[in-house]
């Protein structure tokens, strides 16, 4: 009877007026809200309802992939994930994602915070806009979300139980196992590139040496279930204004390589960052280059601290115990034990960035970093770069030393 069905512009007031939560909140009669809908991402239905009082984001799954249409069946459970992961982001990082007001597991939606005047992070660093706070909180965030979520913190019964909960979101981890570490490297039938692109593409996917360490990153994915990640953590994952950061759409959520989430946004600013050439109709992006390269190192440094804080003064968890120690110097230890932890977070981490960056050029989901550079043998021009600079960190992970040296191979790839 109360079967799923998807909202409409139209339909909503009516379906949603009399839930407490929800008509509550908005206040006035639900035939006077303003109701629009927003959704521009790749799987779901998002409006915008202004009330009386107040306005909400309304954010409901289909059960079919949006980009491509229902011939991509994907199952409406996402909700319940993304729900999830939401009540356990802001416990363990305090203020970084909107509140939620209501879940309904069978209409697959979620009510929750209309962030205003926030934008989508990408859009902010396609048009230039250097945000002061993004390095700082995104690294936070990252640090207390993956280590909270860990066998360095959590209970083992509990951690046990969300992996469990969590191990169900099979579809989109099939999705990410798919569409980001197997299809950029054959012509798989959803592929698509810039013209121009051809020549390196095809050196690319004859690269035995990058599609072994893809696989490789691949094998880490889906084998190391370390934490929850949030699992998509790309710059249209985050809703910025100056002076706030949030986090949001943990839909692809489960038990899996804290590398993962890390390594995704730092691509994200390295695509920003190649990207940023053909963007520069109204004057040079120098400043901006040089701010994301800043953000990079902001948010490395940020997480790896914080990181390194948790590690020293929350670490109560199944895993490197102080006790173990306790006859020896126990500080020596864990500091030794941190040092190596911190050294595989590095090399993951540029892995997985490599691979998200060649994703976004060569697979099904570009970036409008990129797809805005209307003029295509431009956009060719900055893809180039950032497929080459993808596969140096990829292949060369365990090589490289600091972001310094990648900062420098950056630029030099960056200039031809
Ligand atoms: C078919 S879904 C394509 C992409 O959109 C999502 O945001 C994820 O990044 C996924 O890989
Ligand atoms: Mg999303």
């Amino acid at each position: 009877e109360n079967a799923f069905e998807a909202l409409t512009v139209e339909t909503l007031p009516e379906r949603l007026g009399n839930i407490p939560e929800i008509a509550g909140r908005l206040g006035g009669a639900p035939a006077g809200w303003k109701v629009r809908e927003v959704g521009d991402g790749n799987l779901n239905l998002v409006f915008i309802v202004e009330g009386g009082s107040e306005t909400l984001i309304i954010k409901q799954a289909l059960p079919y992939v949006r980009l491509v249409g229902d011939s991509w069946p994907l199952p409406l459970k996402r909700s319940f994930f993304e729900y999830h992961a939401l009540t356990r982001q802001e416990e363990r990082a305090p203020g970084t994602v909107p509140a939620v007001h209501y879940f309904d597991e069978t209409q697959a939606l979620i009510a929750m915070e209309f962030l205003s005047p926030h934008i989508i992070l990408r859009r902010a660093l396609i048009e230039g806009q250097e945000l002061p706070k993004i390095g700082r909180d995104l690294g936070l965030f990252m640090a207390r979300t993956l280590f909270r979520g860990s066998d360095l913190s959590m209970k083992a019964a509990d951690r046990k139980a969300d992996l469990a909960l969590f191990a169900d979101n099979i579809d989109l981890c099939d999705i990410t196992e798919n569409l980001v570490f197997s299809d950029p490297y054959f012509e798989a039938p959803m592929n698509r590139h810039t013209p121009g692109l051809d020549a390196l593409v095809k050196e690319l996917r004859s690269d035995r040496d990058l599609k072994v360490e893809a696989q490789r990153m691949k094998h880490l994915f889906v084998s190391k279930a370390e934490t929850m990640v949030h699992g998509d953590l790309h710059s249209g994952s985050v809703m910025v204004t100056p002076d706030d950061t949030r986090i949001i759409d943990p839909e692809f959520a489960f038990y899996g390589p804290m590398a993962f989430d890390v390594g995704m946004l730092i691509a994200n600013y390295w695509m920003a960052y190649f990207s940023q050439r053909g963007h520069e109709e109204n004057g040079s992006r120098a400043s901006m280059r040089a701010y994301l390269l800043r953000v990079i190192e902001e948010t490395w440094s940020t997480f790896r601290d914080e990181f390194a804080h948790l590690w020293r003064t929350e670490r109560s968890g199944i895993l490197y115990q102080a006790a173990l120690y306790e006859d020896q110097d126990d500080g020596l230890a864990s500091e030794q034990a941190l040092n190596h932890v911190i050294h595989d977070l590095w090399t993951d981490m540029l892995g997985f960035a490599g691979i998200e960056m060649h994703r976004r050029i060569l697979g099904l989901a570009h970036n409008a970093d990129f797809e805005d550079i209307a003029d295509e043998s431009l956009r060719a021009s900055c893809e180039a770069p950032a497929l080459k600079f993808g596969r140096h960190i990829v292949v060369n992970r365990n090589k490289i030393q600091s972001l310094a040296e990648l900062d420098r191979l950056a630029e030099a790839l960056d200039q031809g």
